[in-house]
């Protein structure tokens, strides 16, 4: 018999699909080690409600008993938000924890595989990883932009975190045929900043449009995905100056520490949460709330493109 990667599905994620109804697939390592509990578990819970205010059904993944569970329960959010000692399971730590029997919070990028296993073509997170200041001699680039090129999902986010190279991250993009399409701002926006700097190389406004992009990215038979971007509402952003400073400061931190790898992207959004006095924290939770319903919205203009079709 063939080897298959088992699949739970929580019934309502179930019948969703079944009827083709419009789901939004969420991450869990950002309530294992991006959020603090309790509001953690808080955010999760309004991120959910926010991809269904925006019009879809929100399936929150992770990895328990060798299974990957596409729609945690809220017993399940419960746990991971308070237990301690969930690893991060990122796309190659994935067939280790599957086929040991064991258990894991998903990055973006493991994610995203178990997004298309389980057929559905739309994520959201706050932000995506990416190339890391340095990457030059570290060579740290995340797998969030590797998988980006290989599992056909529409990434919605505001961005990429802004303390990477949003420059190099962007040029990554680029070489590997990542569409980036940037609704609601010219630029490619910072993650809790409306702006990297960095102009986005289109933007539309028009969320039918949008789908029809997607569609037609992967009806031109392109393997990967495609980058929507959001801004953060102005009311969550965070100066960009203050943030920058925090950063540099973090940057410096680990350095120090010896922080390098698996860990990094954790110590430093920790940092810089310090160093703001919790600022960046609030707009992180912040941003994954809105993302997710303007996920929600654009993974239904996509349904609605797809039901057009037939
Ligand atoms: N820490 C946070 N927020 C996050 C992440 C970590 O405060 O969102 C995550 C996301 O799950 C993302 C991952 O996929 O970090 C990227 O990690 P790396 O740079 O190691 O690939
Ligand atoms: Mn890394």
């Amino acid at each position: 018999m063939s080897t298959t990667v088992p699949l739970v599905y929580s019934e309502e994620v179930r019948e969703a699909l079944h009827e083709r109804r419009p789901v939004v697939a969420l991450e869990s390592n950002v309530i294992t080690h991006g959020l603090k509990y309790p509001h953690n578990a808080e955010t999760a819970h309004r991120v959910e409600a926010a991809v269904r205010k925006g019009g879809s059904v929100p399936a929150t993944i992770c990895v328990e008993d060798g299974a990957i569970r596409v729609g945690m329960t809220e017993r399940d959010i419960e746990r991971f938000a308070s237990e301690t000692g969930i690893p991060k399971v990122s796309s190659r730590d994935l067939p280790v924890v599957l086929a040991r029997g064991g258990r894991g919070a998903t990055t973006v990028a493991s994610s995203l595989v178990a997004a298309e296993l389980a057929g559905i073509p739309f994520f959201s997170s706050a932000g995506l990883g990416g190339v890391h200041r340095g990457a030059e001699t570290t060579m740290d680039v995340s797998s969030d932009l590797i998988q980006l090129t290989r599992s056909k999902v529409a990434v919605v986010c505001a961005g990429a975190k802004m303390i990477l190279d949003l420059k190099l991250t962007m040029e990554y993009l680029e070489t590997q045929c990542v569409p980036v399409i940037s609704y609601g701002s010219d630029d490619f926006p910072a993650f809790y900043c409306a702006s990297s700097g960095v102009r986005s190389p289109h933007r539309i406004d028009d969320e039918d449009l949008i789908a029809r992009v997607v569609a037609t990215h992967w009806a031109a038979g392109h393997p990967g995905g495609v980058v929507l971007t959001t801004p953060p509402r102005a009311e969550d952003a965070v100066d960009p100056a203050e943030a920058e400073a925090a950063i540099t400061d973090a940057l410096a931190r680990a350095e120090r520490d010896g922080v390098s790898g698996q860990g990094l992207t954790k110590y430093l959004m920790h940092a810089v949460d310090k160093a703001t006095g919790g600022r960046t924290a609030q707009a992180n939770m912040a941003v994954l709330i809105s993302t997710a319903e303007v996920g929600g919205r654009l993974a239904a203009a996509y349904a609605r493109h797809l039901a057009e079709q037939d």
